[in-house]
């Protein structure tokens, strides 16, 4: 695609080689216009917001305001006060269990996947610990999709929160989860979608979706990292309990007592990732300009182009066939440790992630140590998917 050449860490080689990137699913490369936006912010317009009466305090509180509607456009919130900047998915998932945590009570049952991400399942290990409430977990199928026979079992009036993730980091399944929303909430059940690996590649609307909250990451979109989004229902965002104390989500302070401010300052305590937000805002126009159908046409082709070359090598195990898919392959190769071809992979220039991708109850429900896993994004070619498979004969040839 066009876009590639925005990209000038895609230059570069890597070992000699030139670099073929897909490890996207770790992060995504940033745009020569967000790396540009980065010293823009620092050279001419670095100050503090909510905070100064001059002049450039009042320009970077309203570029981080802009950049919260921005942010409330492309998930189409109702509001921009559900835009909460975090510094990331994991920050946006702990502040959920810390905060919605607080209300529940010793019993109340959380619903789970065999499929997420360490993010999405310790936080809540931390507060059954910290409450007794009670977790369970959809089980995944061979095929690597949610049991959904299991889904409305275990769904009941006791299910305070369903928590899931959209797209599987490991396996890029794509959860239907505009259908689990629709059911969890036949049993006043509220939801967190964890985004983090739907974000850049399926355009996201928060309000048709229903969902009560969504975390995702700037640094997987096109965006720098130490900034993310947790979008919250205002309704909720009210009446739950702050994260952290400190400055600007305070209305008044005396010696007794803290008056919190409104969301979404009560949950943004403390000078915020003001480049950040600002930086994320520009990798969301990146995104808008190159247009979600050329994206996802791109996209589509890599996967089905990865998934044909991978599966026709011999002794190359895909794992996980998802009907629905999105940016992920993971696999195996026989009688190779998933690290050793990593290794080998690299010093033909090609980054792949191996290992168990945070999500070791997978890997356990799989019965494997970890995968080799090829991630895409908008940036990559279909000669690098060749490149891939070159290497992974390599591999096989070299382990042989
Ligand atoms: N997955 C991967 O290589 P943070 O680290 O907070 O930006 O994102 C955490 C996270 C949460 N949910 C899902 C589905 C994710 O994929 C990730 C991050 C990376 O798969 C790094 S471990």
């Amino acid at each position: 695609m066009s876009v590639r050449s925005e990209f000038p860490i895609l230059q570069r080689t890597v070992n000699g080689k030139p670099l073929v990137y897909l490890d996207n699913g770790a992060t995504v490369q940033k745009p020569q216009r967000v790396i540009d936006a980065i010293g823009k912010y620092y050279a001419h317009g670095n100050s503090n917001i909510h905070r100064g009466v001059h002049a450039l305090s009042q320009e970077a509180t309203m570029a981080y305001e802009a950049a919260r509607e921005t942010v409330r456009s492309f998930i189409n919130a109702a509001l921009p006060s559900e835009v909460i900047f975090t510094s990331g998915t994991t920050d946006g998932i702990n502040l959920v269990a810390q905060c919605l945590g607080d209300m529940l009570q010793p019993g109340d049952e959380i619903l789970l996947s065999g499929m997420e991400h360490h993010s999405n399942i310790v936080p809540w290990h931390m507060l059954r610990d910290r409450k007794g409430v009670v977790l369970k977990f959809i089980p995944v199928t061979d095929a690597g999709e949610l049991d959904m026979v299991a889904f409305r079992e275990l769904l009941t009036e006791r299910t305070k929160l369903f928590s899931i993730t959209y797209v599987s980091n490991t396996l890029g399944t794509v959860n239907p989860v505009r259908d689990l929303i629709r059911e969890a909430k036949k049993h006043g059940t509220k939801v967190l979608v964890d985004s983090a690996q739907a974000v850049h590649h399926i355009p996201i609307d928060v309000q048709d979706l229903d969902c009560d909250f969504m975390a995702f990451s700037g640094h997987k979109m096109y965006g720098p990292t130490g900034i993310g989004v947790l979008y919250g229902k205002q309704a909720l965002l009210e009446v739950m309990p702050p994260y952290r104390g400190g400055g600007d989500m305070i209305k008044t302070v005396t010696l007794e007592r803290t008056e919190y401010n409104e969301p979404p300052l009560k949950f943004e305590a403390g000078t915020p990732h003001i480049s950040g937000a600002i930086c994320l805002a520009e990798a969301i126009r990146f995104i808008q300009q190159t247009g979600w159908e050329a994206i996802q046409k791109h996209e589509a082709a890599l996967l089905t182009k990865a998934v044909d070359v991978l599966s026709s090598i011999d002794g190359v195990r895909l794992v996980g066939t998802p009907k629905h898919r999105s940016g992920v392959v993971s696999f195996m190769i026989d009688g190779v440790h998933p690290y050793d071809a990593g290794v080998i992979l690299d010093k033909l220039g090609i980054a792949v992630r191996t290992g168990h991708h945070c999500t070791q109850p997978l890997m356990d429900r799989f019965g494997i140590p970890g995968t080799i896993r090829a991630s895409f994004a908008v940036y990559n070619t279909l000669d690098e998917i060749d490149r891939l498979a070159e290497g992974v004969r390599k591999v096989k040839q070299m382990m042989a």
